[in-house]
């Protein structure tokens, strides 16, 4: 394995890309999907199931685990892969997206962010030197910039604002994170849905020469078009040979056009998140365990699938565990998802490799328009 952190692409088709991080813990391979452990814990799931997955990288929180149990005591106990037994590739986000979507009482000026925890309501500070260091602590491979994510509809002066401060914060992100080899600190576009301040924050983080570069403040309000328009022309400023990472994307159509465009590694909720609520996602769309038509269909969520939950238990018992409120409900439905997404990118990656990428994301998008349910 690489002792340092390296990015190399194997194969493109239109402007999809294959490719490999490879690090000292491990090989990522491209497009990837990382699935999301908050507090050190992807939801519901052993982590030796997501492994079994084909899962090459889980993302953590420096919010969440700054607050509970603390960077300094995750340090104490030999750093996040070894307290939560994942001894493969980590990438955190930095702070501020959930310090803005979840703490309260927030004040945000050049310095950081000030915050009072959405747990015990306890004050805390994120500055960018503070969230490398927690990154540090935490061990993290993948680390993130302190960056000012808007919410959009927003006026241009104020995406404009806070997209200038991310540029300043990106540069002592990188001071802090210093030289380290085998690691990376990614820098974050902003810009919201302003074509000229995408493009500037592009170029002016493609000149930092950072290892990888994430597309941020987007996938916040904006309609899909919008999203797509945005990457469209952000993606040419960013330098080839980089990994390229959507923050907090997506749905299966998000992933399939965004990789179309570009885009190398994305993160979001969605799977995990929506298992817990009772949502399976399926080569033939969502299914939504909770109807009551699947009180008597003894139909597994997918026949065909390698992964238990979708081919072995019967919707029936499905929407009995979510209907009962059951733990086992969330598992069950949280290990289909994940496989789902996992066989999802696996096949845009064999696509890419053969040259048939646009055929395989027609192909995708139309079995799910179909919609079985
Ligand atoms: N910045 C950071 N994390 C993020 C986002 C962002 O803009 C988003 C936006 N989709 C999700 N997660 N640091």
């Amino acid at each position: 394995m690489s002792q340092h952190f390296q990015f190399q692409l194997t194969a493109t088709d239109g402007k999809a890309r294959r490719g490999e991080i490879t690090m000292p813990r491990g090989t990522v391979r491209t497009p990837a999907f990382m699935p999301v452990g908050t507090a050190g814990t992807v939801k519901a799931m052993y982590l030796d199931q997501v492994r079994d997955l084909g899962c090459d990288i889980i993302l953590g929180n420096v919010y969440h685990l700054m607050l509970r149990p603390g960077a300094e005591r995750v340090a104490r106990l030999g750093g996040l892969h070894e307290f939560a037994r994942w001894p493969h590739p980590i990438l955190t986000d930095s702070g501020g997206f959930q310090v803005m979507s979840l703490a309260a009482l927030r004040k945000l000026d050049e310095k950081g962010v000030k915050f009072r925890s959405h747990l015990d309501g306890s004050e805390h500070a994120l500055t960018p030197e503070r969230s490398i260091e927690i990154q540090g602590l935490l061990d993290s491979d993948i680390q993130m910039q302190l960056d000012e994510c808007i919410r959009l509809p927003a006026e241009r002066a104020e995406i404009e604002r806070a997209m200038e401060m991310s540029l300043r914060w990106a540069e002592r992100c990188a001071v802090a994170f210093g030289d380290q080899p085998g690691k990376a600190m990614f820098g974050i576009v902003q810009g919201g849905d302003v074509i000229d301040l995408r493009i500037r924050s592009a170029q002016r983080l493609a000149a930092m020469d950072l290892k990888g570069y994430a597309v941020g403040g987007l996938a916040v309000g904006e309609p899909q078009a919008v999203m797509l328009a945005t990457l469209d022309e952000t993606l040419p400023v960013l330098p080839a040979d980089k990994p390229r990472y959507l923050m907090g994307v997506g749905t299966p159509q998000d992933i399939l056009r965004s990789v179309a465009r570009g885009i190398d590694m994305f993160d979001c909720v969605m799977p995990t998140r929506s298992g817990r609520h009772g949502l399976a996602f399926t080569r033939f769309g969502k299914v939504n365990l909770k109807n009551a038509r699947h009180a008597e269909d003894k139909r597994p969520l997918d026949e065909t699938s390698d992964c238990p939950a979708s081919r072995d238990y019967s919707r029936a018992y499905l929407h009995h565990l979510v209907r009962s409120n059951e733990a086992l409900a969330s598992m069950l439905l949280t290990w289909n998802n994940l496989a789902y997404y996992q066989s999802l990118m696996a096949g845009i990656r064999a696509a890419i490799e053969s040259g048939t990428f646009e055929a395989f994301a027609a192909s995708t998008e139309e079995a799910w328009a179909q919609g079985d349910l």
